[in-house]
């Protein structure tokens, strides 16, 4: 068979000769029902018979994997799709390095290895659920189509972590899949498994601050678990890679366009002083300020998710050959840290301050080093554009310590920039740092439907270009 095309003909669009795997296939198709039931729940509200103009995976070829067309969300082709296996991979790193690849569940890491996937699904339809109510609000139809786009990409994401549950996790693997899908997103009682995936996603500059922030957490990730040892695990993650590009593609021009907006509007307006608020609101643009707020509310919820700055789970996963580090394949050195140290900024006595630690037992730290070097990358564009406007105003990443509630700051209170304040102090201070009441109900205000063809909210300039080089009066969505 050849890998790089996808088999459209059965229920279920797979590379993975399902065809020939009865009881794999099977499983699928009777988990199927339950899932279309979370889609037509939890899925996003309305418009699940609009034509949407949505990409859909026709290969895993990376030259022209993606075909676009109008679809009806419920009969999206969601599928299983692996990258192509490559030969003769090996495991490259920790204790097994050098031997070859797994492409079976090595027995002894089963149990860690489900976790892994598990975490992984169980923040795909996550997602969706928080975003759930957002098309009604939309700022065009052009994001209308992109909100959707990624929504029906997490599911198709949900599946591949499926997949592997079904197929090499036996009965657990299958219970798993079952509770995947019976979780719901801010549930007092049957929460999602990660805090940031709990919070909710209020409005339109809080879904691009998440797909800039929280799906760039997914890319991190997943580049961790595209290293595994465990070659369906990696070529899983490889292809979930070229669809979650677009995702963070979304979040950043999403808030680039914002900024340019209102940038735009101060401009106009003859307003130089980004702190004249009230002024800036009633040019119906979002003031700068509070653009700052919202991305320290996000990157901070994001940095929760590498779990604890000095993590045994974490060594075992790496020493075992099952989650490597960003990129590890690029890294030159031995590839498995037993001797090794990683600088960990830490709490000591009451300072914050970089201490030596194993570096096996500091992987979440340096995963969420790099992560945050990726997240400045984008922010500095969204500065540039702001500079180039004219108006004096920096957005920046807030410290590490602020606002944790995983691993060595979560006891303490930082501001934006790392200095410890006591709980009064905070208190105090918390509106200058996070959203307040008044800030999301001036963001609400805004939120109000835009679905003319080729129109957009006042609050978000155009876009530069189209999805699928389309004209900018191209209908993305028609409205059912
Ligand atoms: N919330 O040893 P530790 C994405 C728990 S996003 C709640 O530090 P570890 C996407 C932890 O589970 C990427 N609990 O943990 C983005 C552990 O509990 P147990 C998702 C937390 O394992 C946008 C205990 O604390 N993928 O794809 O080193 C849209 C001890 O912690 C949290 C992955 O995360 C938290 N934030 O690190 C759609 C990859 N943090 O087991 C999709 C798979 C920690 O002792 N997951 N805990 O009861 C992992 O690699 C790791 O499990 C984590 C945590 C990085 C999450």
């Amino acid at each position: 068979m050849n890998i790089a095309a996808v088999d459209y003909d059965g229920l279920i669009p797979n590379n993975v000769a399902l065809g020939q795997d009865v009881r794999v296939k099977r499983a699928l198709e009777k988990w199927h029902p339950g899932y279309l039931n979370w889609w037509n729940d939890m899925g996003p509200e309305g418009f699940q018979e609009s034509l949407v103009y949505l990409r859909t995976a026709v290969s895993v070829d990376p030259k022209g994997w993606a075909k676009f067309d109008y679809v009806r969300m419920p009969e999206y082709r969601w599928g299983v799709l692996l990258a192509p296996q490559m030969e003769g991979r090996k495991v490259n790193f920790g204790t097994h390095k050098g031997e070859p690849a797994w492409q079976d569940v090595p027995g002894e890491y089963r149990a860690m290895l489900r976790r892994l996937v598990v975490i992984q699904g169980d923040t795909e339809p996550a997602s969706v659920e928080q975003q759930r109510h957002l098309g009604k609000t939309a700022p065009s139809l052009y994001d209308m189509r992109n909100l959707f786009q990624v929504n029906v990409e997490e599911g198709r994401h949900l599946w591949a972590m499926v997949y592997l549950l079904q197929k090499y996790f036996g009965t657990d693997g299958r219970e798993e899949a079952e509770a995947l899908l019976q979780r719901r997103s801010g549930d007092p009682d049957t929460p999602r498994m990660l805090g940031a995936f709990n919070e909710k996603t209020p409005d339109w500059l809080s879904f691009f601050m998440f797909t800039y922030f929280t799906d760039r957490d997914g890319k991190m990730q997943l580049e961790a678990l595209a290293q595994s040892g465990f070659d369906p695990l990696s070529r899983t993650c490889r292809f979930m890679l070229t669809e979650e590009a677009h995702h963070m593609f979304v979040g950043e021009t999403g808030v680039t366009r914002v900024v340019q907006r209102t940038c735009e509007a101060m401009k106009e307006a003859g307003i130089t002083d980004p702190n004249e608020i009230e002024k800036v609101r009633k040019l119906g643009v979002i003031d700068l300020p509070t653009i700052q707020k919202k991305a320290n509310l996000h990157f901070s919820l994001t940095l929760d998710l590498f779990g604890n700055e000095i993590s045994t789970n974490a060594a075992n996963a790496f020493h075992a050959g099952l989650k490597g580090r960003y990129r590890e394949d690029r890294l030159k050195d031995d590839h498995q840290l037993e001797s090794g140290t990683y600088p960990v900024l830490r709490l000591i006595d009451g300072k914050i301050q970089n201490e030596d630690s194993p570096a096996l037992s500091a992987l979440n730290m340096r995963l969420r080093d790099d992560y945050v070097v990726d997240c400045n990358a984008g922010v500095g564009r969204w500065n540039k554009v702001i500079s180039d406007l004219g108006i004096p105003f920096e957005i920046k990443l807030p410290h590490v310590a602020f606002h944790r509630h995983i691993g060595e700051f979560s006891n303490i209170k930082a501001d934006v920039s790392g200095h410890l304040i006591s709980d009064e102090q905070w208190k105090k201070h918390r509106g200058d740092f996070l959203p307040t009441d008044g800030d999301k109900d001036f963001i609400e205000s805004l939120m109000q439907p835009q679905m003319e063809t080729g129109r957009f909210a006042s609050w978000i300039a155009p876009p530069k270009v189209g999805i699928d080089n389309k004209p900018g009066d191209f209908e993305y969505v028609k409205l059912a």
